[in-house]
């Protein structure tokens, strides 16, 4: 895998200096009036496309039309919901995005990867609006945090329907643990109204491992072995595994426990009160502790239009761009122009900005490497599927 991984960077690089031999070559030969039109034409080109590659549910509704609108810039816009899924697709190369927004630990590997290009930040007259103590926290991935601006960051908890699980574990018992889907014997009493678990192998695995009081980010074959039998006990209880359907499944009711990504819960239970048909949906952040993450914004190495990515972050930056994306999406924004904006709803969550007690129990995950993740792949297969 890092033998790959090298070889992707000298493609990568390869292809640059490639584009860059073709662009001289077209100056030195273009000194007709034609040629002049057609250089500027094509840098014109450049900047009206822009294609961006996010996380599913991770945007204001208006933000990107409001974006072509004010830029004329059109955004062709593909979503996942998985870092695997990214990272598939970073590596295998021409990807034709633009615009990618990996978490903290599997961006450090791509950054070494070659996978991204650097950030000229000044042509980002925005990038001032940065928190500065989170960006120190992410240029631990990313020295002088060169490839990367940061888009926002949360946490992996759980959500559950309120009145379902009273009736199932009674009013007494506490929603706050990871108990409520690891221990077998508590999971099978909400197996008839379903649990959904994120399908992220290295997130919910250093969860486990958090839980057994492992190291987070152990990368001993005995700890994910352990971590592995407590998930394995409890996978029979599990309706699925999906990093995004439990948002509406919460929401309508079709199940009852979800452990997903903090903002997504939250947006569950938006919709739940939208809707207006009685479900009630409550989130909490383990009390054993959990992942905090940041999701960041990064321009592919071979990005086929990085000057209107450039204008998409400058965008993103914007206090009232920030604060509409943090209000509509329940994630925090590492922006300091958008904390005035934000609705007291969100400033006020505790489940968006953990208070201080709660925050000194979150842990970062760092980037794996390719031979452990080649167990934890295996091992993940093997719970999914129950064998
Ligand atoms: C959005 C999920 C973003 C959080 N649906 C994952 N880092």
């Amino acid at each position: 895998m890092r033998a790959l991984k090298t070889q992707k960077n000298v493609i990568y690089q390869a292809k640059f200096m490639i584009q860059g031999e073709q662009k001289m070559k077209m100056s030195h030969a273009c000194i007709s009036a034609v040629c002049a039109a057609f250089i500027s034409s094509s840098a014109l080109a450049e900047d009206k496309v822009l294609n961006i590659y996010n996380w599913s549910d991770y945007i204001t509704p208006d933000a990107v039309a409001n974006f072509e609108k004010e830029t004329g810039i059109k955004v062709n816009y593909d979503v996942y919901d998985s870092n695997e899924a990214l990272e598939a697709k970073l590596m295998a190369g021409s990807s034709g995005y633009d615009l990618v927004f990996p978490s903290n630990s599997f961006f450090e590997r791509q950054v070494k990867a070659g996978a991204y290009q650097t950030i000229d930040k000044s042509l980002l007259s925005n990038y001032k609006n940065i928190d500065q103590q989170l960006a120190s926290k992410v240029a631990q991935h990313d020295e002088g945090n060169l490839h990367n601006v940061p888009y926002a960051w949360g946490t992996v908890g759980i959500g559950y329907n309120i009145d379902m699980v009273k009736e199932r574990l009674g009013d007494d018992f506490q929603l706050d643990s990871l108990d409520v889907l690891l221990k077998p014997e508590v999971a099978a009493k909400l197996q008839d109204c379903g649990i959904a678990v994120l399908d992220s192998p290295a997130e919910v695995m250093s969860i486990v491992n958090n839980y057994i009081g492992e190291d987070p980010n152990s990368e001993s074959l005995s700890d994910l072995k352990a971590s592995a039998k407590v998930l394995s006990e409890a996978r029979p209880y599990y309706k699925y595994f999906h990093s995004s359907q439990y948002i509406s499944d919460l929401a309508n009711g079709d199940i009852c426990v979800a452990l997903g990504y903090n903002g997504d819960l939250l947006q569950a239970k938006d919709r739940a009160l939208e809707a207006g048909q009685g479900v009630n949906i409550g989130f909490s952040i383990p009390r054993e502790g959990t992942l905090l993450w940041f999701d960041l914004m990064a321009i592919p190495a071979d990005a086929p239009h990085p000057q209107a990515a450039l204008k998409y972050i400058n965008y993103i930056l914007r206090g009232d761009v920030a604060a509409s994306l943090s209000n509509y999406v329940f994630y925090a924004v590492p922006n300091t122009a958008a904390t005035p904006m934000l609705d007291t709803e969100i400033s006020e969550n505790k489940g968006v900005y953990p208070v201080q007690a709660v925050k000194d129990k979150l842990f970062i995950q760092v980037a794996h490497t390719p031979k452990f993740d080649r167990s934890l792949t295996r091992t993940w297969s093997n719970i999914k599927t129950g064998r």
